[in-house]
């Protein structure tokens, strides 16, 4: 039987790669010494694609003129150009759900790592300046309101939690959510105004760049805590650096970045942040249900059945694949 051509342009997990080995005629694009030539040979061939972050993009479909499927790994899909997908016809899936509960644990250990601050008091005793005095005392969760910024699958599943925190939770998003008795605000602003801790969960791209700069800074004011576990993007991190320097903040707990991995050294140098390299998925156990999610989309795109997981951007129809 001839196998569909599948390109892959950066190594995947090892169980993602062994199985798409198994049913695909799969292209390993980073080990071309030439990426032109390289897909001007087996651009023509290639029906699918699974990737990991790697940028996908017009200039990239344009070499792929048989492209059917673009399999993305991990929920927020915003290295691939998916509106531009579904002008061409291109069905885009991502890996949702499956790693809500892990994201969500760690978001609530950053939050807690941030407000007590656990790094600053284990470096503290490594350091061995216990043996000089206790360690300061520190921030606190208890009467602080708990503002998310995106209340969607992980959203929710960070409320939940928080919920047996007992704290008040609020949420802002462009819509209300059903089905949730959390306060609604209409704008980021007023949300930060009315929060002491914003979480942002949101996707990443152009629709929530800057959602949270200086002045929402300034509203979250001088007692609050920021938390991003969305994309580094959803903050202006020049004006975070700003406000966590002037202490127009308190603290910040960052899992993502803006120009990842670089995280700039004016951040690394603050006290007053706990800085995560964007781990929040990254449990064995999970990311082997995303990688999981990843092939099964294509064995049941190409096994006629459709995609299990299309983005927004391309939905299903039910045409036969
Ligand atoms: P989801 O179910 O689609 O939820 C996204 C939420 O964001 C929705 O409630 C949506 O509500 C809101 N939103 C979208 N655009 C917005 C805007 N412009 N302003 C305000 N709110 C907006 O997605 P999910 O599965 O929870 O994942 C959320 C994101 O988390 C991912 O896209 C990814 O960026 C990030 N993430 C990060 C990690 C990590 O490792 N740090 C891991 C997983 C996910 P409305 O449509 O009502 O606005
Ligand atoms: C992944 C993530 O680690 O799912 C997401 O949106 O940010 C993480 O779970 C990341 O996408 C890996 O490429």
């Amino acid at each position: 039987m001839i196998k569909v051509d599948v390109l892959m342009p950066a190594a995947m997990m090892p169980h993602v790669m062994d199985q798409l080995e198994q049913a695909f005629t799969l292209h390993r694009m980073w080990e071309a010494p030439d990426r032109a030539s390289f897909l001007a040979e087996v651009g023509p061939l290639i029906r699918g694609i699974a990737t990991n972050s790697s940028r996908i993009d017009s200039a990239l479909f344009d070499r792929l003129p048989n492209l059917e499927i673009v399999s993305s790994f991990g929920v927020g899909y915003d290295h691939v150009d998916a509106a531009e997908a579904g002008r061409r016809g291109i069905v885009v899936t991502n890996t949702p759900d499956v790693l809500n509960d892990e994201v969500a644990d760690l978001t609530i250990g950053l939050l807690i790592a941030t407000i007590r601050q656990i790094p600053q008091a284990e470096r503290y005793l490594r350091e061995g300046r216990w043996l000089e005095r206790p360690f300061p005392l520190s921030a606190t969760l208890r009467d602080r309101k708990v503002g998310i910024v995106g209340l969607g699958r992980i959203g929710k599943a960070i409320a939940r939690r928080l919920e047996g925190f007992d704290v008040p939770i609020l949420y802002h998003g462009r819509n209300r959510q059903d089905g949730v008795t959390y306060a609604y605000c209409s704008t980021i602003e007023e949300l930060a105004r009315e929060s002491d801790v914003l979480i942002a969960i949101t996707p990443g791209g152009a629709g929530t760049r800057h959602l949270i700069d200086a002045n929402v800074l300034k509203a979250l004011g001088p007692n609050g805590i920021l938390i991003n576990v969305a994309r580094g993007s959803v903050v202006d991190e020049a004006a975070l650096i700003e406000a966590l320097k002037s202490k127009t903040i308190l603290a910040a707990g960052l899992d993502v970045y803006e120009n990842e991995p670089k995280v700039p050294a004016e951040l690394i140098a603050l006290e007053n942040v706990v800085l995560l390299p964007h781990i929040a998925s990254g449990s064995v156990y999970t990311r082997k249900a995303m990688g999981q999610l990843v092939v099964d989309n294509l064995l049941s795109w190409f096994g006629g059945r459709g995609p299990l997981t299309p983005v927004s951007e391309t939905p299903w129809r039910g045409e036969e694949s």
